[in-house]
C-alpha cells in the first residue's frame, strides 16, 4: 500500500477535486481511487460532490463525450449500447470466491485469485484516452440505520448520469461518516469505444466484458460493457453486495417494489413485491390511485419488531415496451413532458423523436436505433426480425417527477410493511391471487419456490421456466439454501410478519388466450389492502387462500365500474391440480438436486402441499372451481 496516498492522488486531479477527496477522512478511499487511477490509467479525473453544478456537469459531459445525444423534448437524451450489450449477462457475472468457499451450483463464481488476475488483466490501461468520474452516493435514504454509502468510478458519464438519477447523492455521508464509512466500491470502464449512430459510441470488447464480484473487499468490477444492469455500480452489483452483507447482519435485501395502497377512510397500508424482471414490476409499483415508494430493490429490517423497508434508489430505470398513455398513464406523462430522462435502445427518428414498440401511432418508416440504420423488417444475422425498439429498451428518470410518489419515499425510518407479493411469469399453474397460511408457509410455496418465464432482461432464450427463488436468483450472493433460511429466520423477528401474497399476471386458457387484463393488478392490490386489515374472507385451497367472488366483484365494479362475470372467477380461480402438482415435481428434484443447505422445513411444506392437493383431487377431480372448496 502506498504510504502517502492523498499526497499521490494530488498529481491527478485539480486542486478543487483534490480538496473534495481530502476532506474525506479515510485513507482506504484514498488507497482505492490511486490504486484504479494507476492500473486503468485515465487520461484526466474529476471528482463530484453533491453540488447541482457537479449533476449538471455530469449531464453535459454525457452528451459533449457523444455518450448520450440530445432529443426533440428538453432535456431528453438518447443513449444507445452495442446491439450485443442489451441485457444483463449472466455468462460473464461471477463471484470471486476464495478456497473453501462454496456458493452452490446455481452461482457462478471463479477462484478470487484466479479472477482478480483476468479482470486486472483486462482493466489494465482500459482508460487510457477516457476520462474518470468519481462519485459519491447513498444507497437508501440519508441519515437512516438503513443506508450504505457507495463510491462509484467509472470513465462513463453516461453511467455517471444514470447514477444520479437513480441514487441520492452520499458526499455529505462520506464526510460525516469519515473513517468510520464502510462503503460499497464500484470500478467501471465502457472499454475501448466504436461508432454507432447519432455520433455516440459503443463498448467493442463485448468478449471482455466483464462484471466480478469480491464480496471479502465489498468490491465490483465491470468492464467493457454499457448496459445498465451490467454497469451502473448501485443497482444490480451493489444489490449482490448488499445480500451478503444483509445475511451477515440478519435483514434482508430484496428484488422488491416498495408501495402504499389506500385503503378506506384514507387509510395507507404498506406492501412490498418481488417479481422477476419483465413482469410487472415496476407496473405495479407505478399504479394509478396508489403511491409508489420504489419499482426495484427495497432493504427491510425489522426495527423494533416492525418490519419496515426503504426504496434502495431515488429513481426508476423501466422498460419502454408497450407504455402508452391509456394503460400507464403515469409512466407516459412523465416520458413525454420535459425532464432529465435518459432513452436507451429505442428508435430516433431524424426530428429527434423517439419511437419505442406499441406506442401509439404509427411505425416510423425508418430511423436510427441500435442495430444502426432501421427500416421496417430489418433482420438480424440470425434472420430474426429487429423490432424498432429492443424489448429491453429502458427509460430513466428521478422518482419524485411521478405524480404519485409517496410522501415517505425519502423517509431515513422506511414505511411499515404489512404484505409481501411474490408473482413471476406463469402461463398454467397459479391462481391470479392467492395469500398463505402463514409466514413459513408464504416464504417458502410463494417465494423459495418461485419459477418464471425467461424474457429478454437476460440474454439468452425467452419464455424458458426458471426456479428464481424471491424473484431474486440472479443476484444471490449466498447459497439459496441459507438465503430461504434468512428469510424464514426475517419473519421470527417480526412481532407481526407481513402476510405474503402470490400474483400470477400471466395466467392463460387452454388456448393461450390471457385471463386477466393488465390492470386487474389494481383489484388484486385492493383485495391485498383489505386482507391485511382482516376486513375481508379468503376460501381455503390446498395452495392458500384465495379471494371470494362477491369481494372481487364490488371491488371491480368500484375500479372499473365492471361487471365482473362468476365465468371469469371460475376460469381465473381453479386449481388446477395436475399443473400444480407437477411444479412441486420440479421443485423438490430442484431443491435435491441443485440447491445445498436446503431447510428441512421446505421439504415438509412441499409434502404438505402436495397432500392437500391430492386430497382435493380424490374429492373433487383434476380442476377445481372455488366453488368446491
Ligand atoms: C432487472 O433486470 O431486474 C432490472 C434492470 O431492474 S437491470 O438494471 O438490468 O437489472
Ligand atoms: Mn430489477
Amino acid at each position: 500500500m502506498n504510504p502517502n496516498p492523498i499526497e499521490e492522488l494530488r498529481k491527478f486531479v485539480s486542486n478543487d477535486d483534490f480538496t473534495k477527496l481530502a476532506r474525506i477522512d479515510n485513507r482506504k478511499l484514498y488507497s482505492f481511487v490511486l490504486e484504479f487511477i494507476n492500473l486503468c490509467n485515465p487520461e484526466t479525473v474529476s471528482v463530484y460532490d453533491d453540488s447541482k453544478e457537479d449533476i449538471e456537469r455530469t449531464r453535459r459531459a454525457a452528451i459533449e463525450n457523444h455518450e448520450e445525444a440530445k432529443l426533440a423534448i428538453e432535456g431528453h437524451t438518447i443513449h444507445y449500447d452495442g446491439f450485443h450489450d442489451q441485457a444483463r449477462d449472466k455468462k460473464n457475472t461471477k463471484f470471486l470466491v476464495p478456497p473453501g468457499t462454496d456458493l452452490g451450483p446455481e452461482l457462478n463464481s471463479i477462484d478470487r485469485e484466479q479472477g482478480l488476475a483476468e479482470i486486472r488483466e483486462i482493466m489494465s490501461n482500459i482508460m487510457r484516452g477516457h476520462h474518470l468520474h468519481i462519485k459519491f452516493f447513498s444507497l437508501g435514504p440519508a441519515n437512516s440505520p438503513f443506508s450504505i454509502p457507495a463510491l462509484q468510478l467509472t470513465d462513463s458519464a453516461y453511467v455517471a448520469h444514470s447514477d444520479n438519477l437513480l441514487y441520492r447523492q452520499g458526499y455529505q455521508e462520506f464526510l460525516k461518516k469519515g473513517s468510520e464509512a464502510r462503503f460499497f466500491k464500484f470500478i467501471h470502464s465502457q472499454g475501448e469505444l466504436k461508432d454507432a449512430v447519432l455520433g455516440l459510441k459503443v463498448s467493442k470488447n463485448i468478449d471482455k466484458r466483464r462484471i466480478f464480484i469480491d464480496l471479502e473487499e465489498e468490491t465490483v468490477y465491470s468492464a467493457n460493457t454499457q448496459y445498465g444492469g451490467n454497469t451502473i455500480g448501485l443497482k444490480k452489483l451493489a444489490m449482490r453486495l448488499a445480500i451478503n452483507r444483509a445475511s451477515n447482519e440478519k435483514w434482508l435485501t430484496e428484488h422488491m417494489l416498495v408501495m402504499g395502497v389506500h385503503g378506506p377512510d384514507n387509510r395507507m397500508t404498506y406492501f412490498t413485491g418481488a417479481f422477476p424482471s419483465m413482469c410487472g414490476k415496476t407496473s405495479t409499483a407505478m399504479i394509478e390511485g396508489e403511491s409508489i415508494v420504489g419499482d426495484d430493490i427495497a432493504y427491510l429490517k425489522n426495527i423494533d419488531g416492525k418490519t419496515r423497508a426503504v426504496n434502495v434508489e431515488s429513481g426508476v430505470f423501466g422498460i419502454i415496451d408497450g407504455i402508452n398513455p391509456d394503460e400507464d398513464p403515469i409512466q407516459w406523462e412523465t416520458i413525454t413532458t420535459p425532464g432529465d430522462v435518459i432513452f436507451t435502445n429505442q428508435l430516433v427518428t431524424e426530428d429527434g423523436k423517439v419511437y419505442w414498440n406499441g406506442k401509439p401511432g404509427k411505425v416510423p418508416e425508418n430511423g436510427v436505433n441500435h442495430s444502426g440504420e432501421w427500416y421496417p423488417g430489418k433482420k438480424d444475422a440470425d434472420g430474426n426480425e429487429i423490432t424498432p425498439s429492443h424489448k429491453n429498451a429502458r427509460f430513466t428518470f428521478k422518482i419524485d417527477t411521478l405524480d404519485n410518489v409517496s410522501k415517505e419515499v425519502h423517509s431515513p425510518e422506511g414505511v411499515p410493511v404489512s404484505g409481501v407479493i411474490y408473482g413471476g411469469r406463469d402461463s398454467d399453474t397459479s391462481v391470479p391471487l392467492k395469500v398463505a397460511f402463514d409466514w413459513a408457509h408464504g416464504i417458502i410455496m410463494y417465494g423459495a419456490c418461485l419459477e418464471s418465464e425467461t424474457t429478454a432482461a437476460t440474454l439468452g432464450k425467452e419464455g424458458v421456466r426458471v426456479f428464481t427463488p424471491m424473484s431474486n436468483l440472479d443476484f444471490l450472493s449466498l447459497p439459496i439454501g441459507k438465503y430461504i433460511q434468512n428469510n424464514l429466520d426475517f419473519g421470527k423477528h417480526s412481532t407481526q410478519p407481513p402476510d405474503i401474497f402470490a400474483v400470477n399476471y400471466f395466467l392463460r386458457d387452454k388456448n393461450g388466450k390471457w385471463l386477466n387484463l393488465k390492470n386487474d393488478k389494481k383489484v388484486w392490490l385492493k383485495w391485498m389492502e383489505l386482507r391485511v386489515n382482516s376486513e375481508v374472507d379468503g376460501i381455503k385451497t390446498p395452495t392458500g387462500l384465495i379471494p371470494k367472488y362477491q369481494d372481487l366483484k364490488r371491488l371491480f365494479f368500484e375500479l372499473f365500474k365492471k361487471e365482473y362475470s362468476m365465468e371469469d372467477y371460475i376460469i381465473q380461480f381453479t386449481i388446477r391440480v395436475p399443473e400444480n402438482l407437477a411444479k412441486l415435481e420440479r421443485m423438490e428434484k430442484i431443491f435435491k438436486e441443485r440447491v445445498t443447505d436446503v431447510p428441512d422445513t421446505v421439504f415438509r411444506h412441499i409434502a404438505e402441499q402436495k397432500a392437500r392437493l391430492e386430497e382435493a383431487r380424490e374429492k373433487s377431480g383434476d380442476y377445481i372451481p372455488p366453488v368446491k372448496f
